[in-house]
Order: C-alpha cells, then sequence, then structure tokens
C-alpha cells in the first residue's frame, strides 16, 4: 500500500519526492498540472482545498486508516511522525526543527515565490517594486540562513526534515537570482545535501511530463 503523491515540479512538489526518497517509504506520483488548471478539479480540491500542491494520500494511514494531508509542512511533519526519521522523538530536539521548518513556510518560499513571480511581469512600472521588495527580502532571508549555517552542519544541528523543507526552495536559487558563492555556508550545506543519494532520487522523481 504505497503513498500516493499529488504534485508538480515545483520547490513545494520537491519537498516531498526529497522526503520520500530520503524515507524509503515508497510511493507513487499522480501530477496534478497548475499550467492547465488541474489543481482546481473537484477530486483534487477534496483533498487539497487550497487548490495548491503538493498532497498526499496515505492508504496505511493513523489506526492503519487512509488519511490524505495539503500544506507540504504539514506532510513533512507527518511523514516525521509516520516514520521516525529527521524528526526527534524528544520535544527539546525538535524544537528547532520546528522553528526552520515554520521559518521556511512563513518566509523562505513565500519571498522568493514572490521574486518568481515579479520577474515575469513584462511592464517594468509594475514589476520595480515588487521585484526590489521580494529580492531584498529573499537576500536577508539567505543571510539568515548563512549565518545559521555558520554554526550548526544541517538548521536543526542534526539533518531533519526542516532541510527538506529549505532545499527545496535552494533549489531554485538561480531562479530567484540568488548566487550561492555569496552564502558560503548555505552553499556548503546545499553541496552536503545535494550529494545525498536520496536527495538525487527525489530530485529526479518525475513530477510532470517532461522532467525525467
Ligand atoms: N503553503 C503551501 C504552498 C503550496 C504552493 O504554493 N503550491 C503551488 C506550487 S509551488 C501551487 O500549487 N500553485 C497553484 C495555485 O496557486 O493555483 C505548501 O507549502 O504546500
Amino acid at each position: 500500500m504505497t503513498i500516493t503523491l499529488h504534485t508538480w515540479n515545483t520547490p513545494n512538489g520537491r519537498k516531498i519526492s526529497v522526503a520520500l526518497e530520503e524515507m524509503e517509504l515508497p510511493y507513487t506520483v499522480k501530477t496534478v498540472n497548475i499550467g492547465k488548471g488541474e489543481q482546481f478539479e473537484p477530486d483534487f480540491l477534496r483533498i487539497s482545498p487550497n487548490n495548491k500542491i503538493p498532497a498526499i494520500v496515505d492508504p496505511d494511514g493513523p489506526g492503519g486508516q487512509p488519511v490524505s494531508i495539503f500544506e507540504s509542512g504539514a506532510i513533512l511533519l507527518y511523514l516525521g511522525e509516520k516514520t521516525g526519521k529527521f524528526l526527534p522523538p524528544s520535544l527539546r530536539d525538535r524544537i528547532p526543527v520546528l522553528e526552520w521548518l515554520m521559518w521556511q513556510m512563513g518566509g523562505f518560499g513565500p519571498m522568493p515565490g514572490q521574486v518568481h513571480h515579479f520577474r515575469a511581469i513584462e511592464s517594468e512600472v509594475d514589476r520595480r517594486y515588487g521585484l526590489k521588495r521580494y529580492s531584498d527580502e529573499t537576500h536577508r532571508l539567505y543571510g539568515v540562513l548563512d549565518r545559521r549555517l555558520a554554526e550548526v552542519e544541517f538548521v536543526a544541528g542534526e539533518l531533519s526534515i526542516a532541510d527538506f523543507a529549505i532545499l527545496g526552495w535552494a533549489w531554485r536559487h538561480e531562479r530567484h537570482q540568488v548566487e550561492l558563492d555569496r552564502y558560503p555556508n548555505v552553499k556548503r550545506w546545499y553541496n552536503v545535501l545535494s550529494a545525498r543519494p536520496g536527495v538525487k532520487r527525489g530530485f529526479a522523481a518525475r513530477l510532470d511530463e517532461t522532467v525525467a
């Protein structure tokens, strides 16, 4: 009984394919082409009422009953709880995981996501303010991450679901116009994670019609 991952080839989608691969959980991908509006189809809205990927369906949820989950942070916490991997059992050790996971969900995703959006605006007048505002904020966040990673190997100390969440967005650093050379500790962390076989499989997984 495998998990179904409803997703598309985006940073939020890649967080979950990476986590599933790292946790060695078997899964099948059901693509939701958000460019064609498939996220608004009633069957998908039943499991993801905010019309966004990713979502999962686990036929073997709590109590052996099926469960569906939307919001990538909630999915990562669920998978960590389910497997006991990348989510420490002790509340004290779990605090930095929660802090950095929430940091990603609230900022290091929404902000670079706005850079992607404003870069695509044709009108210079419409683009200028938003692109500067969100680029500045994105760089501030990379600075915060860089200072954290100067102190610890992974954001919560040990490798955790928070790293997978942040990695999904760092994977798109070129698209939000960030050079990792400016953030040497982020670069070190990014290269260490990218070399992991599970992470490689998570990024190689086919999440749309074009990515092999
Ligand atoms: N907070 C959500 C954000 C998910 C999200 O923004 N998904 C985008 C793709 S990366 C999406 O499905 N967009 C489709 C839409 O907004 O209609 C999460 O982390 O799961």
